[in-house]
């Protein structure tokens, strides 16, 4: 690889095998600088800066930095690159601290109007800022890749706390209920996973068909070649599968008879127009029949309103999620409205 600059340069080069010259020209660069995480950018900035001095130092004429037109970086640069370490070394410590909570946000069945199941959603119980949302560390957890220690705490905590949800319901005599756990492409791609979640399981003697996986439907495009094999391997352990946001990432539908799903979860953008009779409300309409006739279950996510469960209803979705029955709900808070809910069924 070589930075080459504007001056006439030349260059030899032998290669052993076959091989093709890639360019990456200057615009690219220069863009790819420019997006690029500020860690790194700052980490890129100094290097080249260094390297440009050390140049200068012993005689001889520095390349002119890449990107003359561009903004050097500044001290907002600087402080935002800071910012993302420094959020990422408290991100690592609430691991190690614990300080990450599970909130859970009610899915209700349609037909009985209680609750089957949760979604587990984290938060950071920040010990100066309070119950931080995924929204302010969950592109941190990211790039870091702690989002797959996350992705672990989350499905232990949902094994552990499931137990707990579906005892007091059995001493209710109601029946038990699910926690669907957030999991990421790389989450189910990553070596050992479906055996790190039969360790899980064994060890919290959860009962795996109350245990869902979420993934984005474009998980399933982006890691095409081996993520049927994967949950495979995971469906195998007894738990469920459920499309995340069905209807947003992809548009080829042949997943649908490839993949062992059980569920899926119609995107809030497809609910949101449902009250207005027309193409939208068929779509939904199409898309819960398409569901049915494969075998699957549907659940509407971002249910705002009473007319919106009327009509979902009549539609024959099985499960509703939102804002209209409840927000994410801490974990005492959700045991509670369990227990209230079992009595009043
Ligand atoms: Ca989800």
């Amino acid at each position: 690889m070589a930075i080459v600059d504007d001056k006439p340069r030349s260059a030899t080069v032998i290669a052993s095998t076959d091989c093709q010259l890639l360019v990456l020209p200057r615009d690219q660069l220069q863009h790819r600088m420019r997006v690029l995480d500020p860690v790194l950018r700052m980490v890129l900035s100094v290097i080249l800066d260094r390297f440009r001095d050390s140049v200068r130092h012993i005689g001889g004429e520095a390349p002119a930095p890449a990107q003359p037109a561009a903004k050097q970086p500044d001290l907002s640069d600087y402080l935002s690159a800071i910012e993302v370490i420094t959020l990422e070394q408290s991100l690592k410590q609430a691991l190690e601290r614990d300080e990450l909570v599970p909130f859970y946000q009610p899915i209700m069945d349609t037909k009985s109007g209680t609750i089957a199941g949760f979604e587990l959603l984290a938060r950071w119980n920040h010990p100066e800022r309070g119950i931080l949302p995924p929204g302010v560390f969950i592109t941190v957890a990211e790039q870091s890749g702690l989002v797959r220690e996350i992705s672990l705490w989350a499905l232990r905590r949902a094994c552990v706390d499931m137990e707990i949800f579906n005892r007091a319901r059995q001493d209710l005599g109601a029946p038990g209920c699910f926690i669907a756990v957030n999991v990421t492409g790389d989450d189910i791609c990553a070596e050992g996973f479906a055996q790190t979640v039969a360790t899980i399981l064994q060890e919290t003697g959860a009962d795996p068909r109350w245990l869902e996986l979420e993934i984005t439907e474009s998980t399933l495009i982006d890691h095409a070649s081996d993520v049927i094999d994967k949950l495979q391997k995971l469906r195998a352990l007894g738990l469920s599968i459920s499309i995340d946001d069905f209807g947003t990432g992809y548009s080829n539908l042949r997943y649908l008879a490839q993949y062992p799903v059980q569920k899926l979860k119609i995107d809030k953008g497809f609910i949101d127009p449902i009250a207005q009779a027309g193409r939208g409300r068929e779509i939904v309409r199409a898309m819960i029949e398409l569901g049915h006739i494969l075998g699957l279950r549907l659940v509407a996510e971002g249910i705002e309103d009473c007319e919106q469960v009327a009509i979902l209803r009549e539609l024959g979705c099985d499960y509703l999620q939102g804002y209209h029955f409840s927000r994410p709900l801490s974990y005492a808070d959700s045991q509670a409205l369990l227990c209230q809910k079992v009595a009043g069924e």
